[in-house]
């Protein structure tokens, strides 16, 4: 398999998590890719010219990260990152689902930030942060629902939380979040973290 990343790219970071959890990380060429340089190249595997990409051994290849942590995660029974009962399925994804969602809004605040002034929507800003503040509150209340054992919930929260800290620390996601807070810390010391950490 070979995967196209960036270690500054939460969603490629996420991939990374997983196989190193999985314990995948050896079966893996990994090739950095800026999708915004190597766009050609990229885009000859994933029209949508973004990265993470997974392209198989057999050819096939497979985004976005959701589709591929999914895939992973049947490649062998070390952890049930997506688990296969509904409940505790529809509850993992559903997390997955909030926590890229606040990688959504804050790579969207990144990449606004970066255009000329005179281009930049401060009301789409505005719009994306309170979107993170609000998920925000809500970790904070559902913090005890995350499955005891790891899964693709407490891989995607650690991610965001992660890309907070990396792009967007004026933000400080951690005043109001002490249960966030006593969790990320603890989850943050895991091997796969401390390896997938980006660049300071
Ligand atoms: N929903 C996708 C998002 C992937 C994504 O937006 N990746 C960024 C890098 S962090 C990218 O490739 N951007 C290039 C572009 O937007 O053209 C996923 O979960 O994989």
């Amino acid at each position: 398999m070979k995967l196209f990343y960036t270690n500054t790219s939460p969603y490629s970071r996420k991939v990374r998590i997983t196989l190193l959890e999985k314990r995948l990380d050896g079966e893996v060429e990994y090739i950095l890719c800026n999708p915004f340089e190597d766009a050609v190249e990229l885009k000859g595997f994933n029209p949508l010219g973004k990265i993470p990409t997974l392209v198989l051994d057999d050819g096939r290849v497979v985004y976005d990260s959701p589709v591929i942590c999914e895939y992973l995660d049947t490649l062998n029974s070390n952890s049930e990152l997506v688990p296969s009962n509904t409940d505790a399925r529809l509850l993992v994804n559903t997390w997955q689902a909030l926590a890229d969602g606040i990688v959504d809004a804050s790579y969207n605040t990144v990449m606004e930030g970066r255009r000329d002034e005179s281009e930049r929507s401060q009301k789409s800003i505005e719009r994306w942060q309170g979107s993170i503040v609000d998920s925000l509150k809500q970790i904070e209340r559902q913090i005890g629902t995350l499955p005891d054992e790891i899964t693709m919930a407490q891989i995607s929260l650690a991610g965001a939380l992660g890309y907070l800290d990396f792009r967007l620390s004026y933000l400080e996601w951690r005043k109001g979040q002490s249960n966030t807070v006593a969790w990320y810390e603890e989850f943050a010391k895991r091997a796969s973290m401390v390896e997938t950490q980006p660049p300071v």
